[in-house]
């Protein structure tokens, strides 16, 4: 099988995926990395979502320069904008930020904050109220196929988040709107900020609430899998434009990914000296 990425460039199946497995595994590294000089990096949410948003750049990004007019590239919210670190790792991994710059992550005087902060460029949105980002992404989608764009909205939420009354406003907006260039991706690691998503408050039948918004709805059963990522993504693409309406991609993940002492757990820090011995330990195919 051969897939078609951004770039005309038709590689096969395989090669991209492993391209992809590349990127994800570096990215995961500069989480550890920024952990392991910032004790209240994000760790567990950041590694929730890092091989989604490493397999959405690589897929639809990686041609931009992050100079570009609004009209004329694809856009990434980071809705859940506490996991930017995943995002910082995805940017130095990508060769858009020096890797140096991970750590100094929430300094004060970096440009990376402790959310996306729209300074730096390549961030599309400063978001970290929870909701926000999303609300924002159907403004950009509407806006842009007003101008005629053909450019791409994708919209990164938490399971948490969507207990903000906001993200239905805005997803029955953007269904009624048949906004059919936005893909919404729900991080689906259940848990959120005080324990488990379903304990804090049930999400009840998260497919059945999608769809009586009006979006069409897909299930991912591994949002860590790239190969499964990018599949999912490409048909979210194809049936949105087919059914003229918004998709969301409910993820299945798993919050820590890769950290045994917080993975699958509320807990979202890890100590700098965990992630020393993290980073010393790690071998090339550790996480
Ligand atoms: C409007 C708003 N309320 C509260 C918060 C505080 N807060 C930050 S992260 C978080 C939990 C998010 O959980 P989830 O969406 O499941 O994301 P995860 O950390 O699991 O990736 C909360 C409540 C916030 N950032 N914004
Ligand atoms: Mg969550």
């Amino acid at each position: 099988m051969v897939v078609q990425v951004q770039e005309t460039v038709k590689k096969g199946k395989e090669e991209i995926v492993s391209e992809i497995s590349e990127y994800a595994k570096l990215a995961r590294r500069y989480v550890i990395e920024m952990a392991s000089v910032e004790k209240t990096v994000h760790a567990g949410s950041s590694l929730s979502v890092v091989d989604i948003l490493t397999t959405i750049w690589y897929m639809d990004m990686k041609n931009r320069t992050c100079r570009e007019g609004p009209l004329d590239h694809n856009w990434l919210i980071l809705s859940k904008g506490h996991a930017v670190p995943a995002f910082y790792g995805v940017l130095a991994a990508f060769g858009l930020i020096k890797p140096e710059l991970v750590r100094t992550i929430r300094d004060i005087s970096s440009p990376l904050q402790g959310h996306p902060d729209d300074t730096l460029s390549c961030v599309d949105a400063p978001t970290g109220s929870l909701a926000q980002g999303f609300s924002f992404g159907v403004g950009v989608a509407k806006g842009l196929k007003m101008k005629g764009s053909d450019k791409w909205v994708y919209v990164i939420l938490g399971d948490g988040e969507l207990d903000e009354g906001e993200v239905w406003e805005a997803a029955s907006t953007a269904a009624s709107l048949r906004l059919d260039n936005l893909i919404a991706i729900v991080d689906w690691n259940r848990f959120q900020l005080d324990g488990e998503t379903e304990k804090v408050k049930s999400k009840g039948d998260l497919q059945g609430k999608w769809r009586a918004f009006g979006w069409h709805v897909l299930v991912l059963d591994d949002g860590h899998d790239h190969e499964r990522i990018m599949e999912s993504i490409l048909e979210a693409k194809k049936l949105t434009k087919e059914l003229k309406r918004p998709v969301v991609i409910l993820a299945k993940t798993t919050r820590g990914k890769g950290i045994p002492t917080i993975e699958n757990t509320k807990q979202q820090r890890v100590s700098p000296e965990e992630a020393k011995k993290l980073l010393e330990s790690m071998k090339e195919d550790t996480l």
